[in-house]
């Protein structure tokens, strides 16, 4: 095993004690990664470091071999359990789906650690009502679903130790997503606002704790045709406008 495989951020410096952010990346969704990504590094009050886990870099490294299986709806289903392993095993890092909208600082979440954890993440009790989701893709069932939509890791952790490639390349993904590497008591948990499932979380309206600070597009977001509508698609569609006009800013 290579140690110390590093992808290539993707917002060109490596500012000291930053945060590495781990978004997995999926070519038929290219455009939800990029507002994804914007949405964080501008509210962010601390130095982050973003990274696409795409699937095509980790074979190239060597770090990723397995065969697609039928349930996997995106291509960073397993890749993303490599996230400590890309971390070198050191500090905390988080993975999050590309189909993520922030909207607030980051730093508030990451307030939230706590080093007697292996992982933390918002502990849904989720039962999908769908059976397809975006493009057609199959809809699984199994408990501790979404939970890893969206996880802190203590990449130090020693329990995290178990996640080498090795093992993210044979595991089930009951295994992974299950968290079964981990004791109960070593799974912490986030407030649910980070990681608002549209269509399963709501609003209540004048209570602050339920207003989403990221909001989870899991079952489509307004990238894909037919969900241009879903909730709050209104807010993810502005995003985009916004993230245009920056870049063109840039190129001026
Ligand atoms: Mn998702």
């Amino acid at each position: 095993m290579t140690s110390g495989t590093q992808l290539s951020n993707d917002n060109g410096s490596h500012p000291k004690n930053s945060f590495k952010i781990f978004i997995g990346y999926d070519p038929r969704e290219d455009l939800s990664y990029e507002v994804c990504r914007y949405s964080l590094l501008k509210r962010s009050s601390i130095p982050i470091e973003i990274y696409p886990i795409k699937q095509s870099q980790l074979r190239e490294k060597g770090i990723y071999w397995r065969e697609r299986g039928k349930l996997e709806s995106t291509e960073f289903s397993f890749s993303r359990f490599l996230t400590p392993y890309l971390s070198n095993y050191e500090g905390w890092a988080m993975f999050v789906d590309c189909d993520f909208l922030y909207l607030d600082d980051i730093k508030k979440l990451l307030d939230l650690v706590d080093e007697k954890y292996a992982v933390m993440c918002v502990h849904h009790d989720y039962t999908p009502k769908e059976t397809t989701k975006m493009d057609g893709a199959v809809q699984t069932v199994y408990p501790r679903k979404n939970w890893s939509s969206m996880v802190l890791y203590n990449c130090g952790h020693i329990k995290n130790k178990v996640l080498t490639p090795e093992v993210v390349n044979r595991e089930t993904g009951a295994f992974l997503h299950r968290f079964q590497w981990l004791s109960d008591d070593e799974i912490g948990e986030v407030p649910f606002v980070w990681n608002f499932l549209v269509g399963h979380n709501k609003v209540v309206e004048g209570d602050e704790s339920t207003f989403p600070k990221a909001i989870h597009y899991t079952l489509g977001g307004p990238w894909f045709e037919q969900w241009k509508n879903c909730e709050f698609g209104d807010l993810w569609l502005n995003e985009l406008e916004e993230c245009k006009k920056d870049e063109e800013k840039m190129v001026d």
